[in-house]
């Protein structure tokens, strides 16, 4: 039948390196057995030193994108990557809202682990009131729940506190992730806050490696490729956040410095990523 073979979406900008952007959820959709359709938002050059350039599509060429896509397929789950401005979240709302396009993981983008940023500082209230009350799931960083939430995160509370407020803009469920930056540390854990109520802590091994390029993203996508094949969401979450790890575990030695992450590590192991029980 037509269609039948799940697709997801990525809207998102494209990093000529491959580590990271669409090309990430794109090496996740894949490796996550779901057919992988993009609309690009912009061109990033750059490689595992840092980015160099950076240009936004037109929006009347995102316009035709996302028609294309109504016209031919059937998306069953969709994610927002690096949106660059003010201009290109709007036009990107007007077009998910326009179709079809299936639940929505917001991967709120705005600086990469090499300092450039990706989302223009006058575009966060955008992304606060036009994006964020159509996320079925919102995964932001250490970094970009306190730029949302606007406060400071040191404890625990806190980061609890920002995943309500990022919760009450809108946003169904909310993955805040642990910050990464101390490498005594021996575990990573995200503040999972679902649209019941529910809350918990993830837990993973932190690894201590430069092959870190494209976690957020991949972890998103992967979120979004179990959606898009009709995982149950808490599941979905469990599952990237497996698929991740593993994928940091077992590096690859592409680029010099900050390398992609392994997205063939979960697959090439033949690891069953679904979690023992759905509790
Ligand atoms: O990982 C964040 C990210 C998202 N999108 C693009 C990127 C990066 C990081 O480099 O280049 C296009």
């Amino acid at each position: 039948m037509i269609n039948s073979t799940p697709q997801a979406l990525t809207i998102a900008g494209s990093d000529s390196d491959g580590s990271a952007g669409m090309q990430a959820d794109l090496h996740t959709f894949f490796t996550r057995n779901v057919y992988g359709a993009s609309v690009i938002t912009a061109c990033v050059a750059g490689n595992s030193y840092g980015i160099h350039a950076s240009v936004p599509m037109p929006t009347d060429f995102i316009d035709q994108e996302f028609q294309d896509l109504t016209d031919d397929y059937h998306i069953k789950a969709s994610k927002t990557g690096m949106l660059a401005d003010s201009e290109l979240i709007k036009n990107v709302v007007k077009n998910y809202q326009k179709g079809d396009f299936g639940p929505l993981v917001v991967d709120p983008v705005i600086m990469t682990k090499h300092g450039s940023q990706l989302l223009e500082e006058s575009a966060f209230d955008t992304l606060r009131m036009a994006l964020l009350p159509l996320a079925t799931v919102i995964t932001p960083n250490f970094y970009e729940s306190q730029k949302i939430a606007e406060m400071t995160i040191r404890t625990d509370d806190d980061t609890i506190t920002a995943a309500h407020k990022i919760q009450a803009m809108g946003a169904k469920n909310v993955i805040a992730k642990g910050a990464h930056s101390d490498s005594n540390q021996t575990v990573v854990r995200d503040y999972v806050l679902l649209e019941s109520g529910e809350g918990f802590w993830l837990s993973e091994p932190y690894h201590d490696t430069d092959r870190v390029n494209g976690t957020g993203d991949s972890l998103s996508a992967c979120i979004t490729a179990e959606l898009a094949k009709g995982t149950p969401i808490k599941m979905a979450i469990q599952i990237a956040k497996q698929f991740v790890n593993t994928a940091i575990g077992d590096p690859i030695q592409v680029g010099h410095k900050f390398g992609p992450i392994n997205h063939w590590a979960a697959q090439a192991a033949k690891i069953d990523l679904t979690p023992a029980t759905e509790d």
